[in-house]
């Protein structure tokens, strides 16, 4: 094996796996179900279809890639076994956890203060004149059945204080399906 080929193989791959933070405690597991489209590809959803997007604990934005309307509605569902951390606390999708005394003493501090630690947030982003960067949000924990209020990207990030996304480690897959609006 040359050195082109070491490189390719095994340092490329590592080196992109300590820029997305799946090097700390917790991993990015692989596409759990590949016959389901990726949202990316996806782009928008016919009623009564499914794409995957895979969240990364230590990124404050993660974008699907599928663009959602005013009026349609999507659950969204944790694939199973998914597990991610804040350092050294483990978290199961789409809910997080109260937190201890310590760590409440910065409870304002979390984007969604309401909302558990590392809970999975989801926002509706848009970022055309008509509406000046509006967004609208969901605490998926509480309301994993969203119903679009206003048009533009899913985005999904988990619950934390903005400046400590760098202890974040892991990702999830989660499955958006466009499901009949009530
Ligand atoms: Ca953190």
């Amino acid at each position: 094996m040359n050195f082109l080929k070491i490189i390719l193989r095994v340092i490329y791959p590592l080196v992109l796996s300590l820029l997305v933070g799946c090097s700390g405690n917790y991993v990015c597991p692989e596409n759990p179900e590949p016959t389901i489209q990726h949202c990316k590809e996806a782009h928008h959803l016919p009623e009564g279809s499914s794409c995957l997007v895979n969240v990364f604990a230590d990124q404050q934005e993660n974008p699907s890639g599928l663009m959602v309307k005013e009026g349609e509605a999507y659950q969204i569902i944790a694939m199973p076994h998914q597990t991610w951390g804040d350092s050294k606390t483990e978290h199961h999708p789409l809910c997080g956890k109260e937190g201890n005394t310590f760590i409440n003493m910065f409870s304002s501090f979390k984007r969604v203060d309401k909302a558990l630690w590392f809970s999975v947030i989801a926002n509706v982003v848009n970022d055309s004149a008509a509406l000046e960067g509006r967004y609208s949000q969901y605490d998926l924990c509480n309301t994993p059945k969203i119903e679009v209020s206003m048009p533009g990207q899913l985005i999904f990030y988990p619950n934390d204080v903005n400046a400590m996304y760098w202890n974040n480690s892991g990702s999830v897959w989660l499955k958006i399906q466009r499901v009949k609006n009530q």
